[in-house]
């Protein structure tokens, strides 16, 4: 016991901002710990790992969460998209004359795709984030640059207005923005902004008279910038705290019409890939824009905005499930026609592994995208975690299948005809966009070790309390994971199936490894694990594995309880799938504490620094000329 009073307060120290100096300053504020999540528990399986919880809440049974009704509504659209797509609609064509041709822009609204998940009664189509996630599925199968126009407009253009919005802000825009009257887009990045997104500059002053604010500023790669009427924007604000009287800037987020006057946009950007879809720099020149624009409170705009994109951030995975899927058809019907060497490929391991991988990584993908999506829909809000680790396993793993699929089809899939060139093309952003992976990745660290401390802090006040039921099952834990013991799962019976029992030990075992590996780098590295990137980013893809192993199981568990058609076919994915993350969560876990490790990461960092200061490689040429 008094081992964990000892990690509690140690733990307290660390920080809750972690990327620039400037925010790091800020921990003297006193302000610390309590700020960011509720210090309550919550039900996210991902966020409890990091305190060597195993969470089940959100993970078992694999959420099945459309009424007959809505699973009818569903069938009902998947046939006549997927047919749209097929027969109708030309992503080559797209792809080189670079726009989405008004034929087809026109006919996607007619099918109500710019309102999917608007109400009904606001003239969209109301469908519930898992029949929206079915909905991009086929998008993301056929044309990733549709997808992102239809994605920037709704995913996030406007997705500030369902959430945030006021009764009058829903009834005024909602109504054409869902018929696709008026296209949205969303505006945080600026030129010194990226992944920095707090540090923008536009800039929103209220108006003497208080009835307007005054934006101006400039946002740079607006994804339907040059087409949009509606923009969700973000801008420093003055904020005076009510206490002090001190003046602060902070972010807030306002609904800007295109018709206000001073906004302006410019020419679509030359891009590598999704280039059906129009990024575009957007101006704002002294736009007035009313009061009752404002978007959430004032002051609240960045969480606005990391709302909007965690929120959205299942339809990428469920967009990219479709694309993956569409490239393994492509895959196999190559392998199974293609003779070389006298056979065909198909029989060959080096492509049967090949296919295998794809399948293993799509089916990992749609898992997660489902289980977020399904979790959403049943009021989960504490998804931040799960969201960001589906957009980054999703963006590499179609990365891989896309790449792999053109291997598979050797010369022919460099070649443009092979229609494959394009996906890979358009797939090279996902993993930049968004919030890019790699910091998306200290995020979900970050942000799991501030949870996971935090919960030892409840812990000392249990202890304080003498709370003994909580103390005794969390000291128990611990203790157990001190002494070689592994923390088994507390699932209900049947949520796990049987015929998993293997799988579902190896999770157990990853989540315990990995909560204990998480309390001895905060233990090690204190608040200075802001600075441990190596560190951080082996806790994420340590994390990415477990969570998908997690769903994988769930899902299949529940494929094998009801007898589904493919259920041992998913069984042997989630077998293989679990060997082989488990041995790579064991890897990573390992190499966090281990010395070896550390010395290579500090001869890493060493040879960068040189490279960096030689502004060029440095070796000196085998040549000599
Ligand atoms: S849009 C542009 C996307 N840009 C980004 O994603 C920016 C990435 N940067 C960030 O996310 C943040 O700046 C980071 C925080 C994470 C780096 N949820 O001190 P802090 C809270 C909830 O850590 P910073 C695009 O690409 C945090 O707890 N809360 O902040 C469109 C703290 O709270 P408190 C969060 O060091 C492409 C506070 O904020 C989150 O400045 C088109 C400050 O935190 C979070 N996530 O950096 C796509 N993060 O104050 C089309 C932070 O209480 C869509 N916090 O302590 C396509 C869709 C697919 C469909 C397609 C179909 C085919």
């Amino acid at each position: 016991m008094s081992h964990c009073v000892r990690l509690s307060k140690q733990l307290l120290r660390v920080p809750t901002r972690y990327w620039r100096s400037a925010t790091l300053s800020q921990l003297s504020d006193g302000q610390g710990w309590s700020r960011s999540y509720s210090s309550q528990s919550n039900n996210s399986f991902v966020m409890n790992s990091f305190a060597g919880k195993f969470e089940t809440a959100e993970l078992f049974p694999y959420p099945d969460v459309l009424t007959d009704e809505q699973r009818q509504n569903a069938s009902m659209f998947v046939d006549p998209v997927t047919k749209f797509f097929e027969e109708t609609n030309d992503p080559a064509r797209n792809d080189r004359e670079e726009r989405v041709p008004p034929e087809i822009m026109d006919q996607l609204k007619e099918m109500g795709a710019f309102g999917l998940q608007v109400p009904a009664e606001l003239s969209g189509v109301g469908l519930t984030n898992t029949q929206y996630a079915r909905m991009v599925e086929i998008v993301g199968g056929h044309d990733l640059g549709i997808g992102i126009c239809l994605g920037a407009h709704q995913s996030i253009g406007f997705k500030g207005i369902l959430l945030y919005g006021t009764e009058e802000q829903k009834a005024k825009y909602l109504p054409d923005v869902a018929t696709g009257k008026k296209i949205a887009a969303f505006c945080l990045t600026e030129p010194s902004s990226g992944s920095d997104a707090s540090s923008i500059q536009s800039r929103a002053v209220l108006s003497e008279d208080g009835k307007h604010y005054i934006l101006n500023g400039s946002k740079i790669w607006i994804s339907n910038g040059g087409i949009a009427e509606i923009f969700t924007v973000f801008a420093q604000t003055s904020i005076k705290d009510p206490k002090t009287g001190a003046v602060k800037d902070k972010i807030s987020a306002f609904v800007v019409e295109r018709a206000f006057g001073g906004v302006s946009s410019g020419k679509p950007e030359k891009k590598m890939g999704i280039k059906a879809s129009n990024t575009a720099e957007v101006y704002f020149e002294d736009v007035k824009i009313p009061v009752e624009n404002l978007l959430g409170e004032e002051g609240e705009g960045f969480k606005v905005s990391m709302n909007i994109l965690n929120n959205g951030r299942f339809g990428m995975a469920a967009a990219l499930s479709g694309t993956m899927k569409k490239l393994i058809e492509k895959a196999v019907d190559h392998a199974s026609t293609r003779v070389q060497f006298g056979s065909k490929l198909e029989t060959y391991g080096q492509v049967q592994e090949k296919i295998a991988r794809m399948a293993l990584l799509q089916y990992v993908t749609e898992s997660t995208a489902y289980m977020l999506s399904g979790n959403m829909d049943t009021g989960s809000t504490e998804y931040q975690l799960e969201a960001a680790i589906s957009k980054i396993f999703s963006s590499e793993a179609a990365w891989e299948v896309a790449d792999e699929c053109i291997q598979l089809y050797g010369g022919m899939g460099f070649m443009t005809e092979a229609g494959l060139e394009r996906v890979l093309r358009d797939l090279r952003i996902f993993r930049i966009f968004e919030g890019s992976n790699d910091i998306l990745r200290l995020f979900v660290s970050l942000t799991g070790l501030q949870y996971g401390g935090k919960q030892l802090k409840e812990l000392e006040k249990d202890m304080k309390s003498l709370n003994l039921g909580v103390i005794f099952s969390e000291g128990t834990k611990r203790a157990m994971r001190m002494v070689g013991a592994k923390s088994t799962p507390s699932v209900k019976k049947g949520d796990i199936h049987p015929d998993l029992s293997g799988p579902a030990s190896q999770l157990s075992q990853a989540v315990g490894d990995f909560g204990a590996t998480c309390e001895a780098v905060l233990l090690k590295y204190r608040k200075h694990v802001i600075h441990e990137q190596y560190v951080l980013k082996r806790l994420a893809d340590a994390i990415i594995d477990i969570y998908g192993m997690a769903a994988v199981i769930s899902r299949a568990s529940k494929s094998l309880s009801d007898d589904v058609s493919s259920s041992s076919h998913e069984k042997q994915l989630t077998v293989v799938w679990c060997d082989q993350a488990s041995e790579r969560v064991e890897r990573l876990l390992k190499s966090i504490t281990s010395t070896s490790s550390l010395k290579t990461d500090a001869s890493m960092s060493a040879i960068a620094k040189e490279v960096i200061s030689n502004r060029a490689t440095v070796p000196v040429h085998p040549l000599r000329v």
